[in-house]
């Protein structure tokens, strides 16, 4: 049974599953906020969507983690798994699942898929040697150490040299498999950068890697060897597997009805997993490949990584608690290119949030309101008859956008959707200072002046609509402004949106009953020095 219907398309899309060594950081959210715009996008054009995050538990890194603090792991691991969740109520994050992968469903998942990675003979036991940075929980090669053999990724930490009987896994096997792979589907890995660091990394030649490890509880026992423990990884990226099987089923992998994945959301951090690893273990498994792996860039502060490890992190709490959580979302994905790196800055923030949406959006809205409620009689007004047009070129741009967006959400080119609905409000606030349907009144222009402000309230509307995956709770207010009564964050898209319509011009109907003007996004104020 599955809960999306044949007509539907199916749209799954994932982020990362973070480890709870900390508190979540600005970092954990910039993904989580990118991945719940594309669901809520899907979801706007009526798609049957599955949004899905989690936590990552095991491994020494956890373990080392709750042992300093005098905790055991698992109540370590519940209290910040507790605070990530809260933390995407807060971001206003709609997630579809949450997996843990200290959760019984999620270990069968693992165990199986083990078993058929074994029963492929893609698992022998070998000796592994080598640095280990515990932080990223990978062997890292000699030559990219920094000097001190400290991590480039954690240069505040030293790897370790381990030297122990582990299982590898024959990714090597799979060399020429995935570079079929990657020239078949060139938009597999993204953005082209990415790819092109992948395609230089598998051109190396591949080895097969270690997926257990000794000396360590804090993990899934190896079903062929109690004495190891499953590698972190081979454990976590099973979660996606264990998402797409619904909850209220066996967890099993004939279960998994939502697999495969439409899109892997990551940072450039674990590319290599996403793009490299995992394709080649579910090659061995004999699953359905994802469709795109999308590796975005780096938040930094002072042009640093901000990491949890590094101790550099702004409190994604603390920042949405002071501000709110249409204007972190809007600044992360309007500020940087995705894919690319991108410093934070408090000052730019509010100045960024309070001209966009404050200025040119809420005052497009707010001014021309208040002219319709003194002079329309508070409704819509029509536009029929055979009153010309006062300006083509501006709706004619108007009527362009929708695709225009639609398209650079696809892509994930947030700033290029951001930045094309921003340009036609602007278009919208100088066509008002143009036209100045005020002075039309005054003349007794009605029929010119009401064909202006039906132009701006429907700007103001597609505006709304065209943003409102990114801030659904200011396109919410928008909306009922113009007399809709829709929620954003309660979507039932395909009855009370249908995206042809509402991404187009001229969704607004003549004679809609508007609601009296109020600011719909309140300005920002930096703290005191
Ligand atoms: O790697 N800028 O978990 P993690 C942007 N558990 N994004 C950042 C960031 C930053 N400064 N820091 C972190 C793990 N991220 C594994 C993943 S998946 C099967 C297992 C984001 O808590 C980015 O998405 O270290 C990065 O890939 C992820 O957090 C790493 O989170």
């Amino acid at each position: 049974m599955t809960s999306f219907s044949k007509e539907k398309n199916k749209f799954v899309v994932t982020t990362p599953i973070y480890y709870v060594n900390d508190l979540p950081h600005i970092g954990s959210a910039y993904t989580t906020i990118a991945a719940d715009v594309v669901a809520r996008f899907h979801r706007l054009r009526g798609d049957a969507v599955l949004m899905v995050t989690g936590t990552d538990e095991h491994g020494q890194k956890i373990q080392r983690t709750a042992e300093a603090l005098g905790r055991s792991p698992q109540a370590h691991c519940d209290e910040i798994a507790a605070g990530f969740a809260l933390l995407w109520e807060k971001l206003n994050i709609q997630r579809d699942r949450f997996i843990r992968t200290t959760s019984p469903r999620h270990e069968a998942i693992v165990r199986e898929f083990f078993q058929r990675v074994w029963d492929a003979g893609d698992i022998y036991l070998g000796q592994q040697q080598g640095w280990y940075c515990v932080s990223c929980e990978e062997f890292k090669e000699e030559r990219d150490l920094l000097p001190g053999k400290h991590c480039p990724l954690h240069p505040n930490k030293a790897v370790e040299w381990r030297d122990e009987k582990n299982y590898f896994f024959r990714l090597s096997k799979y060399q020429t498999a995935l570079e079929a792979l990657y020239q078949s589907q060139p938009n597999f890995i993204q953005p082209e950068s990415r790819r092109n660091e992948v395609l230089s990394f598998v051109s190396q030649g591949l080895q097969d890697f270690s997926i257990s490890r000794v000396n360590l509880e804090w993990g899934i026992p190896l079903p062929v060897d109690p004495d190891h423990t499953i590698y972190v990884w081979f454990d976590a990226l099973l979660n996606y597997v264990t998402a797409s099987v619904e909850p209220d089923q066996e967890p099993t992998l004939d279960n998994a009805v939502w697999w495969p994945v439409s899109l892997h959301l990551i940072g450039k951090d674990i590319l290599r997993f996403h793009a490299v690893y995992w394709p080649a273990m579910l090659m061995s498994a004999g699953l359905p490949l994802p469709g795109r792996v999308f590796g975005h860039g780096f938040l930094t502060k002072d042009g640093q990584k901000m990491s949890k490890s590094l101790g550099n992190i702004i409190d994604p709490f603390d920042l949405v608690q002071r501000y709110n959580s249409d204007a972190i979302r809007y600044y992360f994905l309007k500020e940087i290119e995705f894919g690319r790196d991108g410093d934070f800055n408090e000052t730019r923030f509010v100045n960024i949030l309070n001209a966009d949406l404050a200025n040119d959006l809420g005052n497009l809205l707010n001014r021309v309101l208040k002219l319709a409620h003194k002079n329309c009689g508070g409704k819509v007004p029509g536009i029929e008859g055979d009153r010309p047009p006062l300006d083509e070129s501006f709706e004619a741009t108007g009527k362009h956008l929708g695709e225009v967006v639609a398209q650079a959400y696809e892509n994930l080119a947030f700033d290029q959707a951001c930045n094309a609905v921003l340009s036609v409000v602007r278009a919208g606030n100088k066509y008002v200072d143009e036209q100045a349907p005020w002075t039309l009144f005054k003349q007794g222009n009605q029929d010119g002046a009401e064909r202006v402000i039906y132009t701006v309230l429907e700007t103001a509307r597609l505006a709304a609509y065209l943003l409102s995956p990114i801030v659904p709770d200011l396109s919410t207010r928008i909306y009922r402004q113009l007399g809709f009564n829709i929620d954003f964050n309660q979507l039932q898209p395909s009855l009370t949106t249908p995206f042809s319509v509402h991404s187009s011009w001229g969704a607004l109907q003549a004679g809609q009953p508007l609601a009296s003007p109020q600011p719909v996004f309140q300005r920002l104020e930096l703290p005191e020095p």
